[in-house]
C-alpha cells in the first residue's frame, strides 16, 4: 500500500532533526511530527473518519495544526482548511457544501459551530493555539501504530475554498499528484536543502502557508521557525538563524519600514520570496538597495498551485514573475478568439501541468467552463510572456481584489451591501493602498432620503463578512458609471479613486 503524498514526506523526514521551531518554546523532531500525525490519524480513526472524508480546520496557527494537516494525508482524509477570519455565517456555507465529517475547531468556537454542524452529521473537535483540545487528547490515548492509508496520486488531498466571481465559493479540489509534483518543482528550483531554516509568518489555511512553505519544507527536510502571525520585528530579530522568506508583498512593504533592516540583519539570509499578489517595482527595487537581496517572485493560485518563477541563479526581474516551473505550461491567449498569442502580446494566461487541480467540489460545469477544449486552466490573469521567456502579469479579466494576499470577490461583498435597508446599488473596488497594496473600496448609491451613513454599513458588515473582506473605506455617490449597455465601469471608478489611500 502507499500513500503517494505522505510516502514521499516520511522518505525525506531525517529522524530526530528539527523540523519545527517555536521562538521561547519546543523543537519539533521529524520523528515526533510522525509519531504524533499517526496518533491522530488512530484518533480520527477511531472518530469514523474514513479515506475521502472532508476534515474541515479552523484553528489559530500551531505545531500541532500543521501535524493535523499530516495526520489528514495519512488517514486518507481530503483536508479543508478555513480562514480564522471566516464569520459563522461563511462557515456555515462551508460546512454545508463540503459535508465534511469532522469539524475542528478552538474550543471557543466549539459551541456556535457544533449548532452550524450538527444539522450536517459532522463530528466537532477542538484545537486551541497552545496544542491542546479534545482532538489531542483522544490522539494521546491512541496507539501510533496506525497505518497510512492507501493514497494514489488522482486522490483528495485538500480541497481549498476560492470565492466565485458570480455566485458561491467554490471548493478548488487538490491530488497528491498536484500537492507532491510541485512541492518537488520549488524545492529544486529553490535550491532548499536541509540545512535551510525558513521563517514560516503566513497562515496556513492558504496555498501559499501550507502547501508551498510547508510541503516544500518538509521534502527538503529542512526546518521553519513558526510564528503566529507576520510581525516585521520577530522577523528580523530571526533573521540571523534563518536563511529563507516566504511572505506576500505586505510583508516586504512593512520590513522596509524598519530600520533594523539593512546588510548586517540579512547577512545568513539566503533568499526571499514573494507572492499572492504582485510585487510593487519600488519595494523590490527598495529591497535590493536596503539588504543587497533580489526577492524572487513567483506566480501561483490556489487552484494550479505554483506556475512560475523567477531564476534562482539568473536574472531575477522586477515587476514580472519568471519562467513556467519545469513540468508547468504557460501560454497567453487572445480572450476572444482562444488563438495562442506570440511573444510580447497581452492576453490570458493558461496553465497545464501536474500542478494544476482536479476541478471544483461537486461543479462540474463551473469545472469544464475554467479550462479550454486541450485542456489548459483558465487563469483569469492577463498577461505576457516576453522574448526573453520572463512571464509579466499586466491585470485581471476576473473580477478580483487582492488585499495583503488575501482575494475578495467583489460581487459577494456588494451583495452584502445591496441587502441593506436604504441601499440603491453598490460596486467595490480595489484601489492602490500603501500597506495591503489594493484596499477594498465600497461606491454606494443610497435610496432618496435615505439616512444610511458609513458607519452603519460597516456595523451591518461586522458578523456577515470576514474583517478582511470588509471595506476600509465607503463612498457616497450620486448614481453609478455605466458603459451603453448598462455594465457598471469599474475601471472608471477605480482611476477616480486612485489616490484614496495615498500616502500622506
Ligand atoms: C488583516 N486585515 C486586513 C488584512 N489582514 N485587511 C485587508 N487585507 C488584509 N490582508 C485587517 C485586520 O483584521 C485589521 O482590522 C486591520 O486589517 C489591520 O490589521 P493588521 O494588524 O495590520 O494586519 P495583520 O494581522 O498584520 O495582517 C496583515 C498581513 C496578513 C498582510 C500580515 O493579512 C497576512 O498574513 N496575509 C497573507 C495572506 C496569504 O497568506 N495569502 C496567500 C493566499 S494563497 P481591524 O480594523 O480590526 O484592526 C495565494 C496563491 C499564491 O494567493 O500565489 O500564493
Ligand atoms: P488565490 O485564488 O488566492 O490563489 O489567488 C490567486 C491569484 O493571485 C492569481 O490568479 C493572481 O491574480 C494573484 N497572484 C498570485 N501571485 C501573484 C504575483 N506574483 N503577481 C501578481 N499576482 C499574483
Amino acid at each position: 500500500m502507499s500513500n503517494h503524498l505522505f510516502d514521499a514526506i516520511r522518505a525525506a523526514a531525517p529522524g530526530g532533526a528539527p523540523f519545527i521551531r517555536i521562538e521561547g518554546g519546543r523543537i519539533w523532531t521529524y520523528d515526533d511530527a510522525l509519531d504524533l500525525s499517526n496518533r491522530i490519524a488512530s484518533a480520527m480513526d477511531t472518530l469514523g473518519i474514513r479515506p475521502g472524508d472532508r476534515v474541515a480546520v479552523q484553528v489559530d496557527k500551531s505545531a500541532e495544526a500543521l501535524i493535523l494537516y499530516l495526520a489528514c494525508l495519512r488517514s486518507g482524509a481530503v483536508y479543508l482548511p478555513l480562514n480564522t477570519a471566516y464569520t459563522l455565517t461563511e462557515l456555515d456555507y462551508f460546512i454545508g457544501d463540503a459535508e465534511p465529517r469532522l469539524v475542528v475547531v478552538s474550543s471557543a468556537a466549539r459551541e456556535n459551530v457544533g449548532k452550524i454542524a450538527k444539522p450536517h452529521g459532522a463530528i466537532v473537535e477542538t484545537l486551541d493555539a497552545d496544542g491542546t483540545g479534545s482532538l489531542l487528547d483522544l490522539a494521546r490515548d491512541e496507539p501510533a501504530d496506525f497505518v497510512d492509508a492507501s493514497r494514489s496520486a488522482d486522490d483528495l488531498a485538500a480541497i481549498l475554498y476560492t470565492s466565485g466571481t458570480t455566485g458561491r465559493s467554490k471548493g478548488a479540489m487538490l491530488t497528491h499528484g498536484n500537492l507532491l509534483s510541485n512541492a518537488m518543482a520549488l524545492r529544486d528550483f529553490w535550491h532548499v536543502t536541509a540545512q535551510d531554516r525558513l521563517i514560516h509568518a503566513l497562515p496556513i489555511f492558504h496555498t501559499h502557508g501550507l502547501f508551498v512553505a510547508t510541503n516544500v519544507t518538509l521534502l527538503a527536510g529542512a526546518s521553519m521557525f513558526l510564528l503566529p502571525k507576520f510581525d516585521p520585528d520577530e522577523v528580523i530579530s530571526l533573521m540571523p538563524r534563518a536563511t529563507l522568506l516566504m511572505g506576500v508583498p505586505t510583508f516586504y512593504v512593512r520590513l522596509l519600514q524598519s530600520p533594523r533592516l539593512d546588510r548586517q540583519a540579512v547577512s545568513n539570509m539566503r533568499l526571499f520570496i514573494s507572492g499572492s499578489a504582485p510585487l510593487l517595482a519600488e519595494t523590490h527595487v527598495g529591497f535590493q538597495n536596503r539588504t543587497g537581496h533580489a526577492i524572487l517572485e513567483r506566480y501561483g493560485m490556489t487552484e494550479t498551485n505554483m506556475n512560475t518563477s523567477n531564476p534562482y541563479d539568473g536574472e531575477r526581474i522586477a515587476g514580472t514573475v519568471g519562467f513556467p516551473l519545469p513540468g508547468v505550461t504557460v501560454r497567453v491567449t487572445d480572450p476572444a478568439t482562444g488563438a495562442v498569442l506570440p511573444a510580447e502580446e497581452t492576453g490570458m494566461i493558461e496553465i497545464k501541468g501536474p500542478n494544476v487541480f482536479k476541478g471544483y467540489w461537486r461543479m462540474p460545469e463551473k469545472t469544464a467552463a475554467e479550462f479550454t477544449a486541450d485542456g489548459f486552466f483558465i487563469s483569469g490573469d492577463l498577461g505576457k510572456i516576453d522574448r526573453r521567456g520572463y512571464v509579466h502579469i499586466v491585470g485581471r479579466s476576473k473580477d478580483l481584489v487582492i488585499s495583503g494576499g488575501y482575494n475578495i470577490y467583489p460581487k459577494e461583498v456588494e451583495g452584502e451591501i445591496d441587502q441593506l435597508e436604504g441601499v440603491a446599488e453598490s460596486a467595490v473596488i480595489g484601489v492602490p493602498h500603501p500597506d495591503f497594496g489594493e484596499g477594498v473600496t465600497a461606491i454606494v448609491v443610497r435610496m432618496p432620503d435615505a439616512a444610511l451613513d458609513e458607519t452603519a454599513i460597516l456595523g451591518a458588515l461586522q458578523d456577515r463578512l470576514a474583517r478582511y473582506k470588509q471595506p476600509k473605506r465607503i463612498i457616497f455617490a450620486e448614481d453609478l458609471p455605466r458603459n451603453t449597455m448598462g455594465k457598471v465601469q469599474k475601471n472608471v471608478l477605480r482611476q477616480q479613486y486612485a489616490d484614496l489611500y495615498a500616502r500622506t
